[in-house]
């Protein structure tokens, strides 16, 4: 059957790469394909918030260089708080340059990503040279990169050919492209007559989710666990404001913990209808 119809346990067998795999496993571990984006620019809100939904999740999406206070320790804190609470980190730097900008990006500067991160996103927009350069740097680390193939966002320009020219990137570097970032799986797109891509899993981390509101005033739009992951066969739902914006510490777990039991139960509709 095609991937998304086996379960994340089956499917973690089969994969090479150690961030797909331990994604895999550990959505397994904790029945949660649930990713929190924690998008706050306090070094104390982003480690508190992390501290309080840690449990409820697979992965946590940072985007590092809005943190006002960011340095070096607050990496160490992340670092201990993956380990508490089991899961993996993924800094959504979509990276958008040339081979050897993107490395040095991607290991350098103040915030030395490839060193801490997991998963880590691009734009295909510059062509291969991209991944060939983030790979230089990723693949000795063991770390994974997904591709940018769609967009949450209204009037987005990643549709149609350039969805499917991301498609073929992704599959001439397998071993360190693991997945997209997109709206719907990609099985087959772009496939050239006769190319056997039956057997190919590519990961579909998904943001744009929400269960209160449809959208924000800057193009955002949201739709439900179950239209990502049941209808549009996506692997995790990735929630930002939904959650962490949402008030009282309490009031962040319980949506955690809603949005944990939205995406499994869409999950579990997929695998066993
Ligand atoms: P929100 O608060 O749930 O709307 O946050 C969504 C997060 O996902 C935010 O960090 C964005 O940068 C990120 N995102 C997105 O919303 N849409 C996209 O197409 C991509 C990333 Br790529």
């Amino acid at each position: 059957p095609s991937a998304h119809l086996q379960t994340y346990a089956q499917r973690a067998e089969k994969h090479a790469n150690p961030a797909a795999k331990a994604l895999l496993e550990t959505i397994e571990r904790k029945s949660s394909n649930l990713c929190v984006s924690v998008d706050v620019t306090k070094k104390a809100d982003f480690l508190r918030i992390i501290d309080i939904v840690g449990p409820y999740v697979c992965l946590v999406k940072t985007h590092v260089d809005i943190i006002e206070d960011f340095d070096s320790s607050l990496i160490d804190r992340l670092k201990e708080l993956s380990a508490k609470h089991d899961f993996l980190i993924f800094e959504d730097r979509k990276f958008a340059d040339i081979g050897n900008t993107v490395a040095l990006q991607y290991s350098s500067g103040v915030h030395k990503i490839a060193s801490w991160s997991h998963i880590t996103n691009a734009h295909p927009v510059p062509g291969p040279g991209i991944v060939t350069g983030l790979a230089s740097v990723g693949t000795p680390l063991g770390r994974g990169l997904l591709l940018l193939a769609e967009m949450s966002t209204k009037g987005n320009l990643a549709t149609g050919t350039y969805t499917a020219d991301a498609v073929r990137m992704a599959r001439a570097h397998r071993d360190f492209v693991i997945g997209f970032i997109a709206m719907h799986r990609m099985d087959g797109i772009g496939a050239q007559a006769g190319e056997a891509v039956e057997d190919e899993d590519f990961l579909i981390l998904t943001p744009g989710v929400g269960l209160d509101v449809k959208g924000d005033s800057m193009g955002q739009q949201y739709r439900t666990p179950r239209e990502v992951v049941l209808e549009s066969g996506c692997d995790v739902i990735i929630v930002g404001r939904g959650i962490y914006g949402k008030g009282s510490d309490a009031e962040v777990r319980e949506q955690a913990e809603r949005y944990r039991r939205e995406g499994w139960v869409a999950y579990e509709g997929r695998v066993s209808p």
